[in-house]
């Protein structure tokens, strides 16, 4: 069986963490949290399979100090988890339900106790339904709510946390929500994620702006990357590369970086984009004390007939895992020597998430995920060579800590280190938890 590389393979100070994030793990049910729109678009039939909600999930808000236990157990050095905005606030704004509060404050407390370093994610994608009524991210105001909503968790919490950054995953929001329709809101709808896709770059740049205000350091963002292929070596799957490379790798981190959006996206969004965009960039480009990139999977790109952006995916010859995605490790160090050459420069870079979907089982009572520890050590050996090649990466988040909702695919897709049976909510952790907790043996 493959092995981890050891925590001494990496430069001295290198952390490791497991990942998480509130609906997916918490029990949106519980606690008094206001309605999301991944309530309605779960109860929309056909949206999420089996129709499946967060509203149990894994029961993390009343097992969470046996869930940070193991986080702590496997010697893990920090823990990335995010807050979920309608807990806090069921309304999205105005009255703010202090029993949620209440929950994140004992979790901070709970990882400093086990001398575990918080790393916050404001939003994983938990919209309170009743700021999806008011547009929920196609309207501008989004971004002075999540202000609001940010200065509470930052004077609330903002003393203990080790690090912070305000949205995960941008382009899942925007482009896959708004305009594949995969995600809540479940829009298809061009204009609609034009002006979503600025609005959470706004967003962002307004609270990193309050967080700053409110004295909170070492902030960042979190981006999504794939390793983006031409299908076949033809002038038309290069240019079709191209844009999909522009939609999905650039336009965060362009925007957020270089203070401008990629010319091969403006080809679509132009028209569509709220009046004055270009005057939001001094706001989004708020400097970063580091970026977090989130990879999982390389795609083979092609031309497709039909209106902007013309694009298709296509299978590609490596093996895939249990979401059929390819497993594609040199995808990683790639992308992380060109983000570090044309965006980051010295930024210090983590990677936020990675991991894979597995069809694990218990079999007496444990969980063999081979296929998982030889996807972790190709990834972890792909950070290596980015290293080795001058990227400084600082750190490494395994994704996830649990088997969870993973979001269309219900309870499906298992990422977890640790198994969740979803009947009777116990953990078992998988045979990739002891090896990870070999490999980080001090
Ligand atoms: O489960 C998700 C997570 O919420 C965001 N990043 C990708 C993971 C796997 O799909």
């Amino acid at each position: 069986m493959t092995a981890l590389p050891p925590r001494q393979a990496f430069p001295q100070g290198f952390l490791f963490g497991a990942a998480t994030s509130s609906y997916q793990i918490e029990g949106h049910g519980f606690g008094g949290a206001g309605p999301t729109h991944w309530d309605t678009f779960a109860a929309t039939p056909g949206n999420v399979k089996g129709a499946e909600t967060g509203a149990r999930a894994c029961d993390h808000y009343h097992r969470w100090a046996e869930d940070l236990d193991l986080v702590a157990a496997a010697g893990f050095d920090s823990y990335r988890f995010s807050t979920s905005w309608a807990r806090v606030l069921p309304e999205g704004r105005g009255a703010v339900n202090a029993e949620g509060l209440d929950f994140y404050d004992r979790l901070v407390d709970g990882l400093l106790e086990r001398g575990l370093k918080p790393a916050l994610t404001l939003y994983h994608w938990e919209l309170p339904a009743a700021l999806s009524d008011l547009g929920g991210w196609r309207n501008r105001d989004v971004a002075q709510w999540f202000g609001d909503f940010t200065r509470i968790i930052a004077q609330r919490l903002g003393d203990r946390l080790w690090s912070v950054a305000p949205i995960n995953e941008p382009w899942c929001v925007g482009w896959l929500s708004h305009f594949l329709g995969l995600h809540a809101p479940g829009l298809r709808d061009i204009r609609a994620t034009a002006r979503a896709m600025h609005h959470l770059c706004l967003a962002h740049g307004t609270a990193i702006g309050v967080l700053r205000a409110e004295g909170v350091s070492n902030l960042g963002a979190v981006c999504n990357f794939e390793y983006a292929l031409p299908a076949e070596d033809t002038p038309e799957c290069h240019a079709a590369t191209r844009r999909y490379d522009a939609i999905f790798n650039r336009f965060f981190i362009e925007a957020m970086f270089l203070g401008r959006y990629p010319e091969e996206v403006l080809e679509g969004f132009a028209p569509h984009l709220p009046k004055g965009w270009e005057q939001d960039f001094p706001t989004i480009t708020a400097p970063l004390d580091w970026f977090g990139i989130n990879y999982y999977t390389a795609k083979r790109i092609a031309p497709a007939p039909g209106p902007w952006p013309g694009t298709a995916e296509r299978p590609g010859p490596l093996p895939q895992t249990a979401l059929g995605w390819e497993i594609c490790p040199e995808g990683l160090s790639h992308l992380l020597i060109r983000l570090r050459r044309d965006y980051t420069g010295t930024t210090p870079l983590y990677i936020t998430e990675n991991g894979m979907a597995a069809e694990d089982r218990l079999r007496d009572g444990r969980c063999l995920d081979a296929d998982r520890i030889a996807y972790l050590a190709a990834h972890l050996q792909a950070c290596r060579a980015a290293i080795a090649a001058g990227v400084p990466l600082a750190g490494y988040y395994a994704w996830s800590l649990l088997d969870n909702y993973e979001w269309a695919e219900g309870y499906s897709g298992r990422f977890g280190l640790v198994h969740v049976d979803f009947e009777s909510l116990q953990r078992t952790p998988k045979a990739s938890y002891h090896a990870v907790r070999k490999a980080l043996e001090r």
